[in-house]
């Protein structure tokens, strides 16, 4: 297998930026590969060896001649391959709630998605609503859920975490009213942001700042 892994995605923070904190923390070498303009990307795809890939899709990791997609098996991925399965959930109770807390987030992902793809005549009328109707309720649960625990899954922190964080940022860009209002989630957010390689990482040049969703969504960030 290759030296350094490379990771690709969109130049912007979306699906990647997870697992960006993810490659971080695990100390992998890897290179990234930004795609800019669509035409980077689909041009790639319809010439080999990505056009005989059937999955192929961004985000995406290149280990030697392997590829994998599919944003959920790149954290298993690089689990195994950093000798990190306990990023998996250790016990069959970490498994479960790591799953639940991943189930939240997903609906978390599609609200907020929603959201920010209202156009442009919807938006300042409806965002207000549409955040007390789809979204905050959601917030509040998961805020619930992490009372008493350190991590999402519990006292080690997990895969989750790392998509937990990426929300937790969503939400602040979004209103950092109700992301201050959240004592779960903003321990949540201090505590992984002080872990030394993230520290690292979100005060260095390869942060993205933002955008925070696809060209053409451009809401904040
Ligand atoms: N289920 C896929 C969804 C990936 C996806 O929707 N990727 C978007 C960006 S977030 C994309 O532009 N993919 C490139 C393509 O469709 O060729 C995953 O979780 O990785």
């Amino acid at each position: 297998m290759a030296d350094k892994l490379l990771f690709g995605y969109w130049g912007i923070r979306g699906l990647g930026q997870s697992l960006r904190y993810y490659l971080e923390y695990l100390g992998l070498p890897y290179e990234e590969k930004r795609y800019v303009k669509p035409e980077e990307w689909f041009g790639e795809v319809a010439q080999a060896p990505l056009n005989n890939e059937v999955l192929v899709n961004l985000p995406y990791i290149k280990d030697g001649d392997k590829w994998v997609f599919e944003s959920g098996a790149l954290y298993v991925y690089l689990a195994h391959k950093a000798n990190r399965a306990d990023l998996l959930g250790s016990t069959p109770d970490e498994q479960v709630t790591l799953a639940q807390t991943k189930g939240v987030l997903q609906d978390l992902l599609k609200s907020f998605f929603t959201l920010i793809t209202f156009s442009e005549e919807q938006y300042a009328a409806k965002k207000e609503e549409f955040f007390k109707t789809d979204i905050l309720w959601l917030i509040e649960k998961l805020n619930a859920f992490l009372g008493g625990k350190q991590w999402a899954a519990g006292n080690n922190l997990t895969y989750v975490d790392f998509q937990l964080f990426e929300i937790e940022e969503t939400l602040k860009a979004f209103n950092i009213d109700v992301f201050n209002s959240q004592a779960n989630l903003k321990k949540h957010h201090d505590e992984f942001s002080n872990i030394a390689q993230l520290k690292a990482y979100l005060g260095s040049e390869k942060f993205i700042a933002g955008p925070f969703y696809p060209p053409g969504a451009f809401r904040w960030g």
